[in-house]
């Protein structure tokens, strides 16, 4: 099975990523998690995906606050699906890090989820593994009918 690489831009991202580890392990998606940061290692950034590929990984996440470049930078190194987490780490409560993903230029696309969007990345990602994956294909199922009984549940209980 491909490996997810979830790559944030700094270890104060990584309590935001939280409810990403939790739905790439529910989902039994083995995934390797780094620090590497656009403006302070982008030689160690660059290296990770330029080897991307060939060390195994099917999707690339990666999460970064202010100004927020990690994506992009990532994305202009493989051809691999890359996933922008835009985080809330700045005075402008991640707007700056949201246009700073989410903006690339044509040709060098970033598949961009909401701001400390974390868990919907890990979704995204398995989603994208899932197209020729039937295992993880068949677990995503089972999850959508369970998030759907348990809305329905809430639904038939509510009594206002
Ligand atoms: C970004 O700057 C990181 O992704 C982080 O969200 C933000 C602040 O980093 P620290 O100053 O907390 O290391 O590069």
């Amino acid at each position: 099975m491909k490996k997810v690489g979830v790559i944030m831009g700094s270890d104060s991202d990584l309590k935001t990523l939280g409810p990403c580890f939790e739905q790439l392990r529910e989902l039994d998606i083995p995934f390797e998690a780094h620090i590497y940061s656009a403006h302070r290692t982008p030689e160690a950034a660059a290296a990770f995906a330029l080897r991307a590929r060939e060390n195994g990984f099917g999707v690339l996440i990666a999460a970064a606050g202010k100004a927020a470049h990690l994506a992009g930078a990532l994305a202009a190194r493989t051809t691999l699906p890359v996933i922008g987490i835009p985080i809330k780490s700045s005075t402008l409560d991640g707007l700056d890090a949201l246009l700073s993903t989410v903006q690339m230029p044509g040709g060098m696309p970033v598949a961009t989820v909401a701001i400390d969007g974390s868990k919907n990345a890990a979704l995204l990602a398995a989603q994208i593994l899932a197209v020729t994956d039937e295992e993880i294909a068949a677990k995503l199922n089972s999850l959508r009918l369970r998030q759907t009984e348990e809305v329905l549940k809430k639904d038939s209980e509510l009594t206002v």
